[in-house]
Order: structure tokens, then C-alpha cells, then sequence
């Protein structure tokens, strides 16, 4: 462990490029030593017993949870930070009016100062990683390079990473470079900066998930979704699933909804007992990578090999597979623990404990009005936890996509489930989509705001480009993927959700693929087609005829009201706004 940098690094990876990046860089933040990673099981062992020796990891009770540890971050540090992440794209309008720009220069110069021996005195984690299964023709590589132990033994379990991601890389120079030092934490000297032309990310002064894991939206959302438009493909942030019905067949849909609006518990959800013989198999829940088949259908796989969910809400009724995922294996991050060592969230099943530590590592009792776990509060799972764990979920080729659905969280307005009249008007569905904030990322929560494709946050060019980019597609998949929209998030008069989602989302998405293989009937409406009385199931559940005609109702007045709002979008993207959405909005005003 006490070799000097050098001769470490002459050890490490035979790649000249990385080895010349991992060169320039410690030169730059001067570390006290270099660390390749091998992604061992022994490497996992020593750096989880370090984390715990400095205090970054605390372990939770051994027999109960295996493997499982809990990490506390620092207070001003749980979420992705939307107003300090910047796509540093040379020209300004490269990034568009969504996104947070700086010139890469000033950008490079300005982190530049930062990271400047800000690793002095630690240790410098090289991660090489591929984003994707391994082999896969579809699959990315980057190397990250890190301060934060945190980091390593997270991405160990949500990337392939190690050993087996350099030897995909060869001699290659394609790979991306992500550099991340932790600094003070000082929020004045975080920021998350996106280099799409030089596939290059540089992070700093954060430890939270989304702003340091950068394999995950950094790499495989916003320098991703730029690769995606120059290649030819897709890069969205969507989970994908499959669903088996009773006679065997497997049907793959691929769902966007934006961040803390259901994709974990969607992708891993368990049929109500009225739909025996149905299964459904998690292929990812957070990311999918989509490209056009030789078959001329939409092929997805899922860049990830773990999951970072979120805790809150997660029990054996909403989600017992996510609960599997976390017996063992697992670090949690920013959940409370109980007094025998294990971890406790709000609405977690049952009666809290009366006492507990918080998240912040303080005392808590029952009854406290303040939370015990942070409403980001997460836990990491590797995949290969997940009982329903798809069989192609490490498939190279993926899986064929033959329905996409858009969803976002809407107390109003929004009904239940549609489907588009053809790729155009779903395009146009997914990109003038709203959903009220969650605490995901750091702000005001329960905001209407436009989240396009759940991409707001995450699509690393012109968000008019990117809808130029979805409509371009359609010719090039011969056999395209019906589009839907979902709403699980409909609120009565008192506040109640009038659909109890979980499990029994399964109802909807049985019509779903039934339409998708043209089998379903369905009511055309302004819009798009919903489904007929009794084309839902209802069977076994307290959801009456009358509040299934309130959930898939449209009230003209509050769509000419929603229609409004989605003005502010098409002004702010005027200069790169897709005539053929104009076209739809204008289409949309002739029918309401
Ligand atoms: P990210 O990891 O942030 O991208 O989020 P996600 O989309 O995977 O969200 P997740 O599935 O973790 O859901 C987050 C929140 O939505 C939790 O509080 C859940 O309880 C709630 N939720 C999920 N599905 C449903 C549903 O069908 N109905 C209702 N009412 N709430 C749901
Ligand atoms: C999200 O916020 O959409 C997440 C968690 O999936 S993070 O990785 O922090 O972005
Ligand atoms: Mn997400």
C-alpha cells in the first residue's frame, strides 16, 4: 500500500492513454498514492474495512444484513444539484436554454484551480468501468478517477468495473475520462461539469450519487444522450422491463418517468394475485441505451449492473423485491438505524421503532415530527439480488422494445393511461410531459414543472435538437414501439391517490402490451386512445367504474389551462423547436 505513486502506476493498466490521463492528473492534484482498481472481491474487502476505519462506513448488524453498510453524508450534500451541473459544449446554443452552460475553457480553468493538489494526502482511486454488459457491441468504457472511497465501493456494485472493463478497452483511446475530487464539501466550490466533445466530465466538492457515480447521469445520461444523437442512438432515462404473460411470452416496454416517480418499483413490481401465470422481469430501473436491430425494431440494454433506489416508501407491499435486493450486499446512504443495527425508513412495514439513530447521525424517537431518513435517502443493490432479475438483463444484444411509456407524477389533469396515435404524437407526448419535483435534486418540491422524456436534467445538448433527434428516428425503425403516457399520481378531493399503483400498475400494463400486439380496444379522445370501461381489469381491487371514468377523464378546461403551460416550453425552445411538434401542438388546439 506504501508505494509512491509511480511505481504503482507503472503497475496498473498497459493502456497508454489511460496511463498518460492517470499521469497528468496526479501530477495536477498530487495525491499521496494511486490505487488502481482490479474490482476483486479481496480489493472490495480491504477498501470496505478502510471506509469503515475512517468513519465513511458504519456496518450494520452481520447476520441480519450481510455485507450491508451505512453511509452518512454530509447535510448540504444528499441530491443532484440541477443549478450547479453545466454542459460545457464550445458554443452556447450546443447546450440549449435547459441546460446550465459554461465555456469549456473557463470551465477547464476554473476546476482546474480547484482540483489543483486537492488530493494531496489521499489516496487516488483509478475505477475503470463499462457501462453495459461486457462484450456487449453496445457497451461504453470510462475511467474515473476519484478521491472518494464512497465512490469506488459504489460503483464496484453499479458498474462492471475493474480488471474486466480495461481488458475491453485494449489499446483504445476511446474512453471516457471522468475525474472527481471531493474537496470540502463547501457547496460554494461544487460543481458538476459536462465536456460532451472531449467525452470528458469533471466533479467537484460533491459526494452524493448523482453528482460522483459518473458512470450514471454524467456518462450514460448527458454525454450519452450527445452520443446518442451524433451515432444514432438512444440514451434515455427510462427502465426496462419484461413482461411474461401466462402463455410464456415475454413482451419488453421501456418507461421514462422522471426522477422519484416510480421506475424502481415499476421495473421490479409483483402481479396482484387476479393475474396468475403473469411475471414481471427487471431488465434495469433507471437507464436504457436503445438502438435500431437488424430486424428494424428498437433494441435496449441497460448500461447499469446495480441499483441506486430510493429508500422512503420502499416495503413489503409497495416493493418486496427491492427489499430482497437490500438483505444483503447493499450501502445504504442517509437512512436511519435502529438501535440493534439495522436500517429503518419511513414507511418502511410496520410500526417505527421507538428509537432510532436519524440520518444525521442524531438521536430519534417515534412520533418526531422531523424524518428519519432523508427523502433521498438510497440504498445501492447489486442486480444479481433481484429475484426477478431478467435472464437478458447481461444480454450483449439487449431486449426488443415494443412499447415505450412516458409518466410523470400529476395530482390533476393527467389521466391514467393513453396511447398515442402514431410516433410523432408520442414524441410529442414524452417531450411536453409535466411532473411536480421531487427531492431527487436539491429545490423546491412539488412544483408542475415541463420534464421532457424525464430528460429535463439529464439531456446533455439542445433539448430542441434532442426532439429533432426522437423524430428523425422513425425512419430508421422499420418496426417502431406504440408510445404511451402514464399518470399513477391522480389525487382526489382529499388528497388520496385514486389509483393504488404498486403492484396493481400491472392492470394498465396489461392493456399496454395488449395493445402493442394490436389485441386491446380502446376510445379515441384529443388525447389519444384510452381504454374502454372494462378494457382494465379491476377485478380484486376497491377502484369503482365511476373513479376509473375520473381517472381517465379529460376535462377540456384544465387542458386548455395545462395546454398554456406547455407555451412556456415551445417559447423557450423556439429557435430549435421541431416544426412537426408545432404541427402536433397545433393539432392538439383544433381537437380540444
Ligand atoms: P430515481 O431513482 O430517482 O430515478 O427514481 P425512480 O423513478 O426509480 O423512483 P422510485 O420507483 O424509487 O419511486 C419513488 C417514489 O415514488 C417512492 O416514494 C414511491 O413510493 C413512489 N411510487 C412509486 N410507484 C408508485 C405508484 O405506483 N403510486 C404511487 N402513489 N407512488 C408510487
Ligand atoms: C435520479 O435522481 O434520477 C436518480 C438518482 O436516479 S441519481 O443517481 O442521484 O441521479
Ligand atoms: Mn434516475
Amino acid at each position: 500500500m506504501s508505494k509512491t505513486a509511480a511505481q504503482v502506476s507503472e503497475q496498473g493498466s498497459r493502456n497508454p492513454h489511460v496511463q498518460q490521463w492517470v499521469d497528468e492528473v496526479a501530477s495536477h492534484t498530487q495525491p499521496a498514492e494511486i490505487h488502481w482498481c482490479d474490482g476483486s472481491e479481496e480489493e472490495r474487502e480491504r477498501l470496505t474495512k478502510l471506509a469503515v476505519d475512517q468513519g465513511i462506513l458504519i456496518p450494520l448488524d452481520q447476520e441480519k444484513r450481510p455485507g450491508c453498510y451505512l453511509h452518512r453524508s454530509d447535510p448540504n450534500d444528499v441530491a443532484r444539484v440541477e443549478h450547479l451541473t453545466f454542459i460545457c459544449s464550445r458554443k452556447k446554443e450546443d447546450a440549449g436554454p435547459t441546460n446550465n452552460w459554461m465555456d469549456p475553457k473557463e470551465a477547464y480553468a476554473k476546476l482546474g484551480a480547484l482540483f489543483a493538489g486537492s488530493m494531496k494526502g489521499r489516496t487516488m482511486y483509478v475505477i475503470p468501468y463499462a457501462m453495459g454488459p461486457i462484450g456487449s457491441p453496445y457497451a461504453k468504457i470510462g475511467v474515473e478517477i476519484t478521491d472518494s472511497v464512497y465512490v469506488v465501493l459504489n460503483m464496484r456494485i453499479m458498474t462492471r468495473m475493474g480488471q474486466t472493463a480495461l481488458d475491453m478497452l485494449g489499446d483504445s483511446n476511446d474512453f471516457n475520462r471522468g475525474l472527481h475530487s471531493t474537496l470540502d464539501l463547501d457547496p460554494n466550490k461544487r460543481f458538476i461539469c459536462h465536456f460532451p466533445e472531449d467525452n470528458t466530465i469533471w466533479s467537484c466538492g460533491s459526494g452524493y450519487g448523482g453528482n460522483v457515480l459518473l458512470g450514471k447521469k454524467c456518462l450514460a445520461l448527458r454525454i450519452g444522450s450527445y452520443l446518442g444523437k451524433s451515432e444514432g442512438w438512444f440514451a434515455e432515462h427510462m427502465l426496462i422491463l419484461g413482461v411474461e404473460n401466462p402463455k410464456g411470452e415475454t413482451t419488453y416496454v421501456a418507461a421514462a418517468f422522471p426522477s422519484a416517480c416510480g421506475k424502481t418499483n415499476f421495473a421490479m413490481m409483483i402481479p396482484p394475485k387476479q393475474f396468475a401465470g403473469w411475471k414481471i422481469w427487471t431488465v434495469g430501473d433507471d437507464i436504457s441505451w436503445m438502438r435500431v436491430g437488424p430486424d428494424g425494431r428498437l433494441w435496449a440494454i441497460n448500461p447499469e449492473s446495480g441499483y441506486f433506489g430510493v429508500a422512503p416508501g420502499t416495503s413489503k407491499k409497495s416493493n418486496p423485491n427491492a427489499l430482497a435486493c437490500v438483505e444483503k450486499n447493499t450501502l445504504f446512504t442517509n437512512v436511519g438505524m435502529t438501535p440493534d443495527g439495522d436500517v429503518w425508513w419511513e414507511g418502511m412495514d410496520g410500526a417505527p421503532p421507538a428509537e432510532l439513530t436519524d440520518w444525521q447521525g442524531r438521536p430519534w424517537k417515534a412520533g418526531s415530527k422531523e424524518k428519519a431518513a432523508h427523502p433521498n435517502s438510497r440504498f445501492t443493490a447489486p442486480m444479481r439480488n433481484n429475484p426477478v432479475l431478467s435472464p437478458k438483463a447481461n444480454e450483449p444484444e439487449g431486449v426488443p422494445i415494443s412499447a415505450i411509456i412516458f409518466g410523470g407524477r400529476r395530482s390533476t389533469t393527467v389521466p391514467l393511461v393513453l396511447e398515442s396515435f402514431n410516433w410523432a404524437h408520442g414524441v410529442y407526448l414524452g417531450a411536453t410531459m409535466g411532473s411536480e419535483t421531487t427531492a431527487a435534486a436539491t429545490g423546491q418540491v412539488g412544483v408542475v414543472r415541463r420534464d421532457p422524456m424525464a430528460m429535463l436534467p439529464f439531456c446533455g445538448y439542445d433539448m430542441g435538437d434532442y426532439f429533432t433527434h426522437w423524430l428523425a428516428m422513425q425512419s430508421r425503425i422499420a418496426n417502431p414501439p406504440r408510445i404511451f403516457q402514464v399518470n399513477w399520481f391522480r389525487q382526489g378531493s382529499g388528497g388520496e391517490f385514486l389509483w393504488p399503483g404498486f403492484g396493481e400498475n400491472m392492470r394498465v400494463l396489461e392493456w399496454i402490451v395488449n395493445r402493442a400486439a394490436g389485441k386491446a380496444g380502446a376510445r379515441e379522445t384529443p388525447l389519444g386512445w384510452v381504454p374502454e370501461r372494462g378494457q382494465i381489469n379491476l377485478d380484486g381491487i376497491d377502484v369503482s367504474e365511476e373513479t376509473m371514468d375520473h381517472l381517465t377523464e379529460i376535462d377540456r378546461e384544465a387542458w386548455k389551462k395545462e395546454f398554456d403551460l406547455q407555451e412556456e416550453l415551445f417559447e423557450k425552445l423556439q429557435a430549435t423547436m421541431p416544426r412537426a411538434l408545432i404541427l402536433q401542438r397545433e393539432l392538439l388546439r383544433s381537437r380540444l
